[in-house]
């Protein structure tokens, strides 16, 4: 009997030794996000995501710009000292200005539409040059949702019907070039602005507002420093699920199709909460007193699209790319 014990126990020690050794082999997968722990991305990251994965990979997020502040992570993946993060082609026009196409106000039309242009081989040059000259995939578009324009002033101060109303007005934007122009596209004064300060700066009231889709104005409590919300859905905003392509190459075949299986199911089910985010707290930040309206959409969208066109934006684009992406919508 003594025997089997110490059998036992032997197999017990070369067990956990195994297992110990299977954890320390597991691949880091470091995902660093501006967003909070509880954005829609985030939640779907370490519910959906980060289970699909574990047999193998060890899935790591920081949130809220802590650990690299926001638009420096896709240098920190290129350089090797981050594996993953949830970017924009905001960022990534940083790198390739072609990127700001996808940036571009009233041209992705809705969640469906991003998908069908992340999906469609107009894509695959994008993908290509961030890949090989970043060292950064792309393996899937998320939805964040329609982002309006968000101010301190009440509605009786400061109403908004078209983009001459916003003459003047200190809009906080992201600090990117591309977000700055769509700022002044809609007929603001932009300001750059990290997106961990602007609670505070619109509490000090150093920003008149700020531009997001609703889930982010709630989750971000913007509600309690803002007092009305206009429906101008300027940008449908996307970011993309991104991953160095070092540790990308490191996995095996079925490892990757994990991955990518794991980032498109995240995806996908952080779009549909983040859908219905947006149909139902309408009613809840007007509970909060705040006034929701719709301004002139027409006045609003003939501005912002000509004046992209107008611009050295848009001599970035890829020939026949915009009547491409315009094709896969309504
Ligand atoms: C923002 O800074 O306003 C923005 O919405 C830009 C997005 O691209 C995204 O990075 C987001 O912030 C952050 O993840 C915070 O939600």
């Amino acid at each position: 009997r003594r025997a089997a014990v110490s059998a036992l126990v032997a197999t017990g020690v070369l067990f956990s030794a195994t297992s110990a050794a299977l954890a320390q082999d597991k691949v880091q997968l470091r995902l660093a996000t501006s967003g909070s722990e509880t954005d829609q991305r985030s939640v779907a990251m370490a519910e959906v995501f980060a289970p699909m994965v574990a047999d193998f990979a060890s899935y790591e997020p920081s949130y809220n710009g802590t650990i690299f502040a926001q638009g420096t992570e896709l240098d920190a993946i290129s350089r090797g000292n981050l594996e993953m993060s949830i970017t924009s082609a905001q960022e990534l026009a940083q790198f390739f200005p072609e990127f700001s196409i996808f940036t571009a106000g009233y041209v992705h039309q809705d969640a469906a539409h991003q998908v069908a242009v992340f999906n469609d081989p107009l894509m695959d040059a994008f993908k290509q040059k961030a890949e090989e000259e970043l060292g950064v995939k792309l393996l899937s578009v998320m939805y964040l949702g329609r982002r309006q324009v968000n101010l301190r002033q009440p509605k009786d101060e400061l109403t908004v019907s078209t983009p001459a109303d916003l003459e003047g007005v200190n809009l906080r934007m992201p600090g990117t070039d591309a977000w700055q122009f769509l700022g002044k596209a809609l007929g603001a004064a932009p300001t750059p602005m990290a997106f961990s300060e602007v609670y505070t700066a619109l509490s000090t009231g150093a920003v008149d507002g700020q531009d997001n889709p609703l889930p982010t104005v709630v989750d971000a409590k913007f509600y309690e420093v803002t007092n009305q919300i206009v429906l101008t859905s300027h940008l449908v905003d996307l970011n993309y699920i991104a991953i160095g392509k070092e540790v990308w190459d490191s996995l095996t075949p079925e490892q990757q199709a994990k991955v990518q299986e794991a980032a498109d199911a995240a995806a996908e089910s952080g779009r549909q909460k983040q859908l219905q985010k947006e149909e139902d707290l309408v009613s809840f930040l007007k509970e909060q007193g705040m006034e929701i309206y719709e301004p002139d959409l027409a006045a609003f969208r003939d501005q912002v699209q000509s004046m992209y066109l107008d611009s050295e934006f848009a001599g970035s684009w890829p020939e026949g790319v915009l009547d491409k992406i315009n094709a896969l919508g309504n």
